[in-house]
């Protein structure tokens, strides 16, 4: 139980010609200042906890007076280990609650926004400094102080999407002797936020779906962002169609965009170009939003199979003829050109049992070749029916 060697507490004097005042200590290991600031000249034990001596103080009007000093030590009331003397005054930790702007500030500026003050200027004069972020440190010249009172003011319009916090150090000083009264002190300014960004869509805005799907088919996601507060409703989106909806439906929230209908045909309109709506404040009417164009690109199915333009077919051959082209048959396929639900086979179901015709594609036109390969003989058939049919290399889809 020792006081460290150093400043003890002050005594005040009432009454007395403070010109010619002048204190004395009764014990050598404490001395007092003109001003009545008890020292002590080295580390003082306190075996039984407290310490009592007698101060004396006289001025050139009259008779010294005595005062006795009693220095107790206090159990703190954190922590068993850490004992203070009560009279010795420590500095103090000091924290202001965290102040608050609004953003986007008006003018005029400065406007006020509030006062930190220590403790220490209840008893001594004292006058502040302040440093950091938003005073000397970029940006600079957000706020202002008073350095005789704390208080502390806006100079200018701030953006929370730029700055959201601000830490600033604030320190006390002692107007007479320039010492720390108490320790830095953590200033924080933190911006409130005002619904002032729209949300904007991010990534694809083009998707491929399958035609002919069924209702509840995904299309794809739509991703949106707003600078705004995440902690608040300035930034909670919602989407919206705002066009589409006999096709297409989106969750409110997720941004997930479905089929509503089996009837999607890409033969009748192979895009949809689909407007959504994002808007923060959950979708209030109040609320911010912005629109997108999302095309819908239909993937082809092979849902219609060739057809032939016509039917039947008549040719003429003379008998006893070799290879020869004998007819061209054309189909309509209106599904994808060029791709397997387009490209048709052909193929000789009946009539071809002696193997005297072949059918090729030309693959330029799509159209089915029909070609003698072996000589006909009149007197065997005159007339030879054939009966041929059309496929596309991909499966039929029903
Ligand atoms: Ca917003
Ligand atoms: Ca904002
Ligand atoms: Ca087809
Ligand atoms: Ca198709």
């Amino acid at each position: 139980l020792t006081i460290p060697a150093g400043y003890v507490t002050k005594v005040e004097t009432s009454g007395c010609d403070p010109t010619s005042l002048w204190f004395s200590s009764k014990d050598p290991s404490f001395t007092v200042r003109s001003d009545g600031v008890i020292i002590a000249l080295r580390s003082v034990t306190m075996e039984t906890g407290e310490r009592t001596f007698s101060v004396g103080v006289h001025d050139n009007n009259g008779p010294e007076s005595e005062m006795e000093v009693h220095l107790v030590y206090k159990r703190t009331r954190k922590t068993n280990e850490k004992r203070e003397a009560v009279l010795r005054r420590t500095k103090r930790h000091w924290r202001p609650a965290p102040f608050h702007i609004l953003e986007n500030g008006k003018p005029p500026f400065p406007i006020y926004i509030d006062q930190f003050v220590s403790d220490s200027s209840q008893n001594y004069s004292v006058f502040y400094t302040l440093r950091g972020p938003g005073i000397d440190e970029y940006p600079f010249d957000i706020f202002s102080f008073n350095s005789e009172n704390g208080k502390l003011y806006l100079k200018q319009s701030v953006d929370r999407e730029e700055y959201s916090e601000f830490h600033l150090t604030a320190r006390v000083f002692d107007k007479v002797n320039q010492k720390e009264r108490d320790n830095p002190a953590p200033i924080t300014v933190i911006v409130d936020d005002e619904n002032d960004n729209a949300p904007e869509f991010i990534g694809p805005l083009q998707f491929v779906v399958d035609e002919q799907n069924g209702p509840g088919t995904l299309v794809g996601q739509l991703k949106s962002t707003d600078r705004d507060d995440p902690n608040t409703d300035h930034s909670r989106v919602q989407y919206k169609l705002l066009s589409g909806l006999n096709y297409f439906a989106i969750h409110p929230k997720s941004g997930t965009i479905t089929t509503v209908t089996n009837t999607l045909d890409r033969e009748t309109t192979d895009k949809h170009f689909v407007i959504v709506e994002a808007r923060d404040r959950e979708g209030a009417a109040n609320g911010l939003f912005t629109t997108c164009t999302v095309t819908i690109n239909l993937r082809d199915v092979n849902d219609n199979p060739p057809t032939f333009l016509k039917t039947p077919y008549k040719a003429t051959i003379a008998e006893n003829i070799g290879e020869k082209l004998l007819l061209r048959i054309p189909v309509e396929d209106k599904d994808l050109i060029n791709t397997p639900n387009w490209i048709s086979k052909f193929i000789i179901t009946k009539g071809n049992e002696n193997g005297n015709f072949r059918i090729d594609r030309d693959p330029a036109t799509n159209e089915g070749c029909l070609y003698v390969t072996k000589p006909l003989d009149y007197e065997v058939s005159p007339i030879v029916r054939l009966e041929v049919l059309a496929r596309n290399e991909a499966e039929l889809n029903s």
